[in-house]
């Protein structure tokens, strides 16, 4: 089992594996996990990218679960074994309001999160970031169609109101849970630098994505002003785009995924590198991985000595169908099982019955149509 996914872009992969890797994996010794990864990477001639990446990351994945089933033990066995007992997850909490966001915390709690990220409606912002569509349900980030929604975005209405939300968790809640947060790439360097300064009485266990990093040297202006821990890297998808972040000390935490970033392999690379500076995991673990990925991430957390935390979204019903699992939730922490492999299933029968539909992530643009980062 091994999962691709490329949110928006999916079928970009599902091409790429079928008409260029595939071909090639048959008659390949499923053992040398390794030398595939270097076959395809080094092979292709044209390296990286989330497409390519995607799909050697699958096949990574499915490789390690065969080499599972083979030895009859769970992956993080052979990995080395658990350096924790079990993994630190945290939830999303969303609302339109800061009441809103009140009760979402509390239900967050109640179900044993310690750790929450929070989103909130912005007054004066149409939709802001990380929201979910209708009260009471979940933030999902792709929605239906072959066009992107248009999101609209105003950083000053969002540096002079974040700050108030946390401020009310805080206040009701107390300072014990880690509090989370998402910029989503939408602000500059020295607007990330007064946001992180700002929101600093509230210890936040990270900010994320503040800037897009494509410009690894931006984030040295956010270090410079504030001691926010910074956490980038879901869209990442090689050591190569973490490494002057992570040896430059310019972020706290790396979050790249086991679908994006080569697989296994490729993220242990990158931790690996990561622990001589200090520098934890954090992967990405949304909704849109499947639950394959979110299987082979536990392993990898399970097994990482330089484990943060890990996102953990939950799934639509019609997803826990298809994906049969071992992992398991208890107050706030998550276990993959010891099942042989990854310990995770995919029913196609349940899966036909709801055929590949287009959906896109949305775009941002400012108030005066000027296009944003989402
Ligand atoms: C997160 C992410 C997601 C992504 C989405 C892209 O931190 O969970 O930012 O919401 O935007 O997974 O497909
Ligand atoms: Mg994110």
């Amino acid at each position: 089992m091994g999962d691709a996914t490329l949110n928006g872009r999916e079928l970009s992969v599902a091409a790429y594996l079928r008409d260029h890797l595939c071909p090639q994996l048959i008659g390949r010794d499923a053992q040398k996990i390794e030398d595939i990864w270097q076959y395809f990477y080094k092979g292709a001639y044209w390296r990286r990218g989330p497409v390519t990446m995607s799909a050697i990351s699958s096949i990574d994945m499915a490789l390690w679960d065969i080499k599972g089933k083979a030895a009859n033990m769970p992956v993080y066995q052979l990995l080395g074994g658990a350096s924790r007992e079990k993994v630190m997850v945290y939830g999303h909490c969303t609302g339109s309001t800061i009441d809103a966001v009140l009760d979402d915390y509390a239900r967050l709690l109640e179900m044993g999160f310690q750790a929450i990220r929070v989103q909130c409606g912005i007054p004066g912002v149409s939709s802001a970031y990380g929201l979910a569509k209708q009260k009471g349900g979940k933030y999902e980030p792709a929605a239906k169609g072959v066009y992107p929604e248009e999101q609209l975005w105003s950083t000053e209405k969002y540096l002079n109101f974040i700050p108030t939300v946390f401020d009310r968790i805080r206040n009701k809640f107390g300072m014990d849970s880690c509090l989370l947060h998402d910029i989503h790439h939408r602000l500059t360097p020295i607007e990330a630098a007064r946001f992180g300064k700002d929101v600093e009485p509230y210890h936040l266990f990270w900010m994320e994505d503040p800037t897009p990093a494509e410009n690894p040297e931006c984030f040295r202006l956010i270090r410079q002003h504030t001691v926010t821990p910074i956490a980038v890297g879901e869209v990442f998808n090689s050591i190569w785009d973490c490494k002057q972040l992570i040896e430059q000390q310019l972020i706290d935490f790396i979050r790249t995924t086991v679908t994006h970033a080569g697989g296994i392999s490729g993220m242990r690379r990158i931790a690996d590198f990561a622990s001589l500076y200090q520098i934890r995991t954090g992967s990405h673990g949304a909704s849109d991985l499947s639950p394959i990925s979110m299987a082979a991430a536990l392993h990898f957390d399970l097994w990482v000595p330089n484990f943060g935390i890990q996102e953990y979204m939950g799934y639509s019903e019609i997803m826990l169908e298809a994906f049969p699992r071992n992992w398991i939730f208890d107050n706030g922490y998550m276990h993959p099982g010891d099942e042989p492999g990854l310990g995770v299933d995919f029913d196609e029968k349940i899966a036909e019955k709801y055929p590949y539909e287009a959906a896109c992530l949305p775009i941002a643009r400012l108030e005066d149509g000027t296009m944003w980062n989402w």
